[in-house]
């Protein structure tokens, strides 16, 4: 497929294109035009968004609905929120192509946040401003009405559901992967089965209500928030795809799963794979900052709980795409057990959170406190 004839599809004569490889489901460009505006181009990954004109929909309904409110507090509308270029028809904000064996591939463009940056890793300072920043985020969406949403990916954060998936795929592997396959599986399966629990949790409390349904990000990895660079202030919220009802706990503990792991998300070298408590105080106190004022006392007291959920959760998903044949995660092709390497990684950091549930709770209910008593005293 021919990056520049997508992007003339767009209406934009486009020289140059480079890929970046951070994210692990679609595919991402920055190009560059003749008179040296930057783009960003997106292949939406259709295997895993089935409903790409809903999907855009989505995206289109929270953007336009996040600059009012960036409007209203004084921002910059053009900075603070992802801005859709509309394609060259002027019809829908994503352009489709049939390839030569005709499969559909979609695509869409975004105005490219100059100055910007994200962060796989990042110190304690910049930790704390993401953390800020994917709070502002949640608390700007509070009064949208979410009923024009569709689930981009049903069910996306019931881990629950994510186990009994897990449990065919193994059933289904057992029938007809080699046995050496499912041995290498087998101390993350056991790990998965001994720890079935865990997916209760927060499912349990937004079904009895306990927690409040809320419209979330659910993909909040560190490198989804943009910090300016002069300032060092988180500026943007990125990767919508998944903004669909759900709970903020989703949001805070794949926040501290992926920036609080003091190693890689696969990293191979397990020794690395643990609870940065440092990085986990500044994300919360960042986080809590932003939502003491509409978080609920029921929502405060799981804060903890939500990163052991999010972290045993993805490694049931990674070992859940090993089981299945590597289909739904990208995988890096050096490495033919990716999948299986980072669901290792996962369950390692899951045993880790486990162990520091006592410390994380009594932080997390400390910084609540703190700033629930700072936000009553400016009502
Ligand atoms: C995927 O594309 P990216 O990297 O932002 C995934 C997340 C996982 C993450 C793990 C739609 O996000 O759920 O947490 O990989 N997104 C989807 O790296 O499945
Ligand atoms: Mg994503």
């Amino acid at each position: 497929m021919n990056t520049f004839n997508i992007c003339a599809n767009f209406g934009i004569e486009t020289i140059t294109a480079h890929e970046i490889k951070t994210g692990i489901i679609n595919n991402t460009f920055v190009v560059t035009d003749k008179s040296g505006k930057k783009y960003i181009l997106q292949e939406i990954n259709s295997n895993v968004f089935k409903d790409v004109d809903g999907l855009m929909n989505n995206i289109e309904l929270v953007t336009e609905y996040l600059k009012d409110q960036i409007a209203r507090d004084g921002g910059d509308t053009q900075r603070e929120t992802l801005t859709l270029i509309k394609n060259a028809n002027n019809d829908r904000p994503y352009y489709k192509v049939r390839d030569d064996n005709g499969k559909e591939h979609y695509f869409r463009m975004y105005d490219y946040i100059a100055n910007a940056s994200t962060y796989d890793e990042a110190s304690e300072k910049y930790l704390f401003e993401a953390g800020k920043g994917f709070g502002k985020f949640q608390r700007q969406l509070d009064g949208f009405d979410a009923s024009g949403l569709i689930e981009s990916i049903p069910d996306f954060h019931n881990t629950r559901k994510r186990l009994e998936t897990f449990i065919s795929s193994l059933d289904k592997a057992y029938k007809e992967k080699d046995a050496e396959y499912i041995a290498d599986a087998y101390p993350c399966i056991k790990y998965a089965l001994k720890h079935a629990d865990i997916a209760n949790v927060i499912m349990d409390a937004l079904q009895t209500g306990r927690i409040p349904t809320r419209v979330v990000h659910n993909d909040t990895k560190l490198n989804n928030v943009m910090l300016d660079n002069d300032t060092n202030k988180a500026l943007c919220v990125i990767d919508l795809d998944t903004i669909m009802p759900g709970s903020m706990l989703f949001d805070y503990g794949d926040a501290i799963r992926s920036g609080a792991n003091a190693g890689l998300e696969d990293d191979v070298n397990l020794k690395n794979v643990y609870l940065d408590k440092n990085k986990f105080e500044a994300y919360t106190r960042g986080f809590v900052s932003e939502m003491a004022p509409i978080m609920t006392d029921s929502e405060a007291k799981m804060l903890a709980q939500s990163p052991i959920v999010l972290t045993y959760e993805l490694g049931l998903r990674f070992l859940t795409d090993y089981l299945d044949g590597n289909k739904y995660f990208k995988c890096d092709l050096t490495r033919p057990k990716h999948n299986l390497e980072r669901a290792k990684a996962q369950f390692t950091l899951t045993q880790d959170l486990i162990k520091n549930y006592s410390y994380m709770n009594k932080f997390a209910s400390e910084i609540f406190n703190e700033y629930k008593l700072d936000s009553s005293k400016q009502k």
